[in-house]
C-alpha cells in the first residue's frame, strides 16, 4: 500500500570499513581498507530510506557521520521532499563551501531521501524518475590497477567472467610510461579486439607528462582516458582535449552540477563521469545530466552502481555505469550482474538492506 507522504522522524549514520578483494593501486594512493557510511533515513510513518557513501578515506567519516546527523535533526518533522532537502542542506552549510564534505553529507542524504520515496511508491526508484526497470550497460572496474603485464592480463579474463563484460578499466600511471604500453598490449592481446577499454590515470600526471604520455597511446583504439591530470585544471584538460583524438574523460570529482558546467563551458572534456557523493546524489546527478545532454556529452557514472543502474534509465546521454562490487559485502541482496549489464531488481527504491551480521563485523567506532 503507497504511502502518500513521508515526514522526517531522523537520520543513523553508521561507519564500517571493508577490506578490498583487490586493493586500490594507484598513481596516487593505495587503498585497501574501504570505507562506508550506512544512512538509515526514518520516518514517521515507518518507511526506511537507505543508502551509503563511500568517502575513501576512514577518518573522514569521523566528520562526515556528525554532519549527516545534524541534517537529519535540522529537518527532522518536515515533509520527506529530496529535492527540498538537497537545497536546504546546501544553503545550511554555505558559510562552509558548497563543495567538499558538506556536499557529499548533502549527497548522503539526498539518495537515502529519494530510496525513501520510491519505497513509500511502492517502486523502484527509476519507475518514480519516470523511467522502466531494464539492463544497464556497465563496465567491470573492480581491478587492473598498476600491476605487472601478465598480472593485469590474467585479472582482465576473471574481471571480463565476472558478468559477460564489454569494457574494462586500466589503471595507468606508472612510472615508466613504456611499462602502462606493456600492460595495456598484455591486456588487449589477452580479451581480444572487441572488448571496450577505458584507460584511467588518477590525476597522477604534470600537464607535460600528460601531453607525452596520452599522444603516445593516442592510436590504441581506447574507449577513454581519464583524469589524466589533476582535476581542477580545466585549462590542462582543454588543451589535452583539443590535441587527442581519444576521447577525454573526467567528472568524478565534479562537486556539483555547476562543475560540469564549467568544463563544458571550457572545452575541458568529451565525456563525463560524475560521482554521485560529489555531484550530490540523484538530485545532483539528474541537474547535471539535463546539462550534459544540452551540451551533447555522454555521461558515465562513478561509483554508487545501484544509484548509478537507476538513474542512468532516465539519463538521456547515458553511457556508461561503472561496475565495482565494493559494498556487495554488506548488501543483503547485492545486485545481479550479467551478460554486460547491470540488472536492477524489481523492489521498491534502491532496493538496499543491509546485511545486519555482516554491518555488526565491520562496524567501527
Ligand atoms: C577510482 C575509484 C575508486 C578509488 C580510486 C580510484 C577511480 C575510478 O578513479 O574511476 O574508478
Ligand atoms: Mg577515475
Amino acid at each position: 500500500m503507497a504511502v502518500e507522504s513521508l515526514t522526517l522522524r531522523g537520520i543513523t549514520a553508521r561507519p564500517v570499513v571493508l577490506t578490498l578483494e583487490r586493493p586500490v593501486v594507484a598513481r596516487i594512493a593505495t587503498i585497501t581498507e574501504w570505507p562506508l557510511i550506512l544512512i538509515d533515513l526514518e520516518t514517521e510513518e515507518g518507511v526506511t530510506g537507505r543508502a551509503y557513501l563511500e568517502p575513501y578515506v576512514p577518518k573522514s567519516m569521523r566528520y562526515l557521520v556528525p554532519a549527516l546527523h545534524d541534517l537529519g535533526e535540522m529537518l527532522k518533522g518536515r515533509r520527506v521532499a529530496p529535492v527540498e532537502f538537497y537545497d536546504a542542506g546546501r544553503k545550511s552549510l554555505h558559510f562552509v563551501g558548497y563543495e567538499g564534505l558538506a556536499m557529499i553529507a548533502v549527497a548522503g542524504l539526498d539518495m537515502a531521501a529519494w530510496d525513501a520515496l520510491a519505497r513509500a511508491a511502492g517502486v523502484p526508484l527509476c519507475v518514480l524518475l519516470g523511467g522502466s526497470v531494464g539492463p544497464v550497460a556497465a563496465y567491470n572496474s573492480n581491478g587492473l590497477w598498476l600491476k605487472e603485464p601478465a598480472a593485469v592480463a590474467a585479472e582482465a579474463l576473471a574481471l571480463r567472467d565476472e558478468g559477460g563484460f564489454r569494457g574494462l578499466k586500466l589503471r595507468m600511471g606508472r612510472d615508466r610510461a613504456a611499462d602502462d604500453l606493456a600492460a595495456h598490449d598484455a591486456v588487449r592481446e589477452a580479451v581480444g579486439p572487441d572488448m571496450a577499454i577505458m584507460v584511467d590515470f588518477n590525476q597522477g600526471l604534470d600537464l607535460g607528462e600528460a601531453l607525452r604520455r596520452c599522444h603516445a597511446i593516442d592510436d590504441l583504439g581506447l574507449a577513454w582516458i581519464e583524469e589524466p591530470v589533476v582535476y581542477d585544471n580545466f585549462e590542462g584538460y582543454a588543451r589535452l582535449a583539443a590535441e587527442l583524438k581519444t576521447p577525454l574523460q573526467i567528472g568524478e570529482n565534479f562537486y556539483g552540477p555547476r562543475d560540469l558546467y564549467k568544463a563544458v563551458r571550457l572545452h575541458a572534456c568529451d565525456l563525463v563521469m560524475p560521482d554521485f557523493m560529489r555531484i550530490g546524489g540523484v538530485t545532483g546527478w539528474l541537474r547535471a545530466a539535463g546539462i550534459a545532454a544540452a551540451a551533447g556529452l555522454l555521461m558515465s557514472t562513478h561509483l554508487y552502481p545501484e544509484v548509478g543502474a537507476h538513474v542512468m534509465r532516465v539519463t538521456e546521454t547515458a553511457h556508461w555505469l561503472e561496475w565495482q562490487n565494493w559494498a556487495d559485502p554488506i548488501l543483503r541482496q547485492p545486485y545481479d550482474i550479467g551478460g554486460g549489464d547491470l540488472h536492477i531488481p524489481d523492489r521498491p527504491g534502491l532496493g538496499l538492506d543491509w546485511d545486519d551480521d555482516a554491518v555488526a563485523a565491520h562496524l567501527v567506532a
